[in-house]
């Protein structure tokens, strides 16, 4: 089964377009996990008890690992075997680089720590992430409007009439022949999400910027989904897993993924059924 339609088929098994993100900065991780030979790798394992029944995919983005340094490869490492089958898990790390290199960045995500996806930059043009496309079970999530105030300094740029994302946009629609290619679009650019899936209705698109970015969650839904509902994963990180209460921190945590989840439901509801 190619990856789309193997997301597709877990976010309809689960009913969820919940993505966590477990961008474990080892500088905001509770004291209590400090004492642990790995504390993220145990923070980790505490968020993922409470979250796996909820979630549809688990994105990591690999930074906060690398600044850890060997604990942080083998915290990624073991967190990664501590998620239940059916359940995505999407690096993110924005690869993409002349072909020899890419296909070591495909490698050793796809194959070392057997990541279900990636992200990718396209500003290097085709070859720099045709090695990830190639790995037609894998997901491929191409950076096209990005949820920072500096996309705009090129994603917007006029190109031949049109905005350069459009541009991302077209080409991965061209490139997805093995139907495992989905776009990086930020929940702060309503109107160029509203435009994208126009153009792509079926295409996932994985979507940050909802809770510490301040996104509009119920625009993202109603223009960011394809038709039937799904397609849109919608990554929340830092205001699922660090919660602002220091009491119970398993309790917190899911009870903020339990709100995002059931907020992301009835807007699904409310505008496609
Ligand atoms: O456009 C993007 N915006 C963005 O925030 C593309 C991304 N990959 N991200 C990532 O999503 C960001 O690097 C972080 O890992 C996550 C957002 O986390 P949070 O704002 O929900 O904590």
């Amino acid at each position: 089964m190619n990856f789309n339609q193997k997301l597709l088929k877990i976010q309809q098994d689960k009913n969820s377009l919940l993505c966590i993100g477990l961008d474990s900065d080892i500088s905001r991780i509770p004291e209590s996990f400090k004492k642990s030979e790995n504390p993220q790798l145990e923070f980790n394992r505490s968020i993922i008890q409470v979250t796996h029944d909820l979630v549809c995919a688990y994105k990591f983005n690999l930074a906060f690992y690398e600044e850890t340094g060997i604990k942080g490869m083998q915290a990624l490492e073991k967190s990664l075997e501590l998620i239940p089958d059916g359940i995505i898990k999407i690096a993110d790390g924005k690869r993409g680089d002349i072909g020899n290199t890419a296909q070591k960045q495909a490698d050793t995500l796809f194959k070392l720590f057997n990541f279900d996806a990636a992200t990718v930059n396209p500003y290097m043009g085709f070859d720099a992430i045709e090695p990830f496309i190639n790995f037609s079970e894998k997901g491929v999530f191409i950076l096209c409007v990005t949820s920072n105030l500096g996309s705009k300094d090129f994603q917007h740029l006029s190109v031949s009439g049109k905005p350069l994302f459009e541009h991302v946009a077209l080409k991965a629609k061209k490139w997805n022949q093995h139907d495992n290619i989905g776009l990086v679009v930020g929940a702060t650019h309503i109107a160029e999400l509203k435009k994208l899936r126009t153009l792509l209705m079926e295409m996932p698109f994985l979507i940050p910027g909802i809770g510490a970015q301040k996104g509009d969650l119920e625009k993202t839904i109603k223009y960011g989904c394809s038709d039937d509902g799904y397609n849109a994963v919608i990554n929340v990180g830092r205001s699922i897993i660090f919660p602002s209460t220091s009491n119970n921190f398993q309790e917190s945590v899911r009870k903020l993924a339990e709100k995002y989840l059931s907020e992301i439901n009835s807007c699904r509801k409310k505008y496609y059924t």
